[in-house]
């Protein structure tokens, strides 16, 4: 008789052990998840990509959506922001794509690419200066403007606040409170049941 309660005793406590490996587990897949998602941040800052075909007679927007089809469709950029120009040769006449300021300077220039199906780009931060975008070879027709809203300080602190960082901290913070929060809760639970019903804690245990 003495014997078989002691047993049972051994059982529930391997039982309470278990759970408490089970919501360590629970704990560290809840932070590698917050990693995960910092990660995850971090490669969608990357540069945001405009995509054009380069006509002799326009450029023509492709992608994002919202200039797809449009000819020299004008560009709104946040000062501090990195973008990619791409675009692709459609008729084979060269062309580059660089970026201008309102006086004509050339702040950001790719290479002249000669051939139908050749492509080539710049990556730039955009800053308050940046007025258009042009082919240098076409600058009569290749020509577009740039919008950049915000300076290059306020647009660099926006980009931090705005984007990544808060977002990630905030997914940290929410994974870090729910894995400290979901066992205690779920102890609370375990415990709240054990003094409601005797029976149940055989169930438990033996889970
Ligand atoms: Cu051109």
């Amino acid at each position: 008789m003495t014997g078989d309660s002691t047993g049972e005793r051994r059982e529930g406590s391997v039982g309470r052990r278990a759970f408490v490996r089970r919501a360590g587990g629970a704990a560290g897949a809840a932070g590698a998840t917050a990693v995960g998602l910092g990660a995850g941040e971090d490669a969608s800052a990357q540069a945001q990509r405009y995509e054009f075909g380069g006509h002799t007679l326009a450029w023509r927007g492709r992608s994002p959506e919202g200039i797809a089809d449009t000819e020299n469709p004008t560009i709104e950029l946040d000062a501090g922001t990195e973008y990619e120009f791409w675009f692709e040769n459609v008729d084979g006449a060269p062309h580059n794509i660089a970026v201008q300021d309102a006086d004509g300077n050339t702040l950001e220039e790719s290479e002249t690419v000669s051939e139908e199906g050749a492509t080539a780009s710049i990556t730039f931060t955009a800053t308050p200066e940046m007025t258009q975008y042009i082919c240098i070879v076409h600058p009569t027709t290749m020509v577009a403007d740039l919008e950049v809203s915000g300076t290059v300080e306020d647009g660099a602190a926006d980009g931090e606040d705005a984007g990544g960082p808060s977002v990630e901290s905030l997914a940290l913070v929410g994974a870090l409170v729910m894995a400290f929060v979901s066992p205690v809760l779920f102890a609370l639970f375990l415990f709240s049941r054990r003094g409601e019903d005797g029976e149940g804690e055989g169930d438990l245990t033996t889970r």
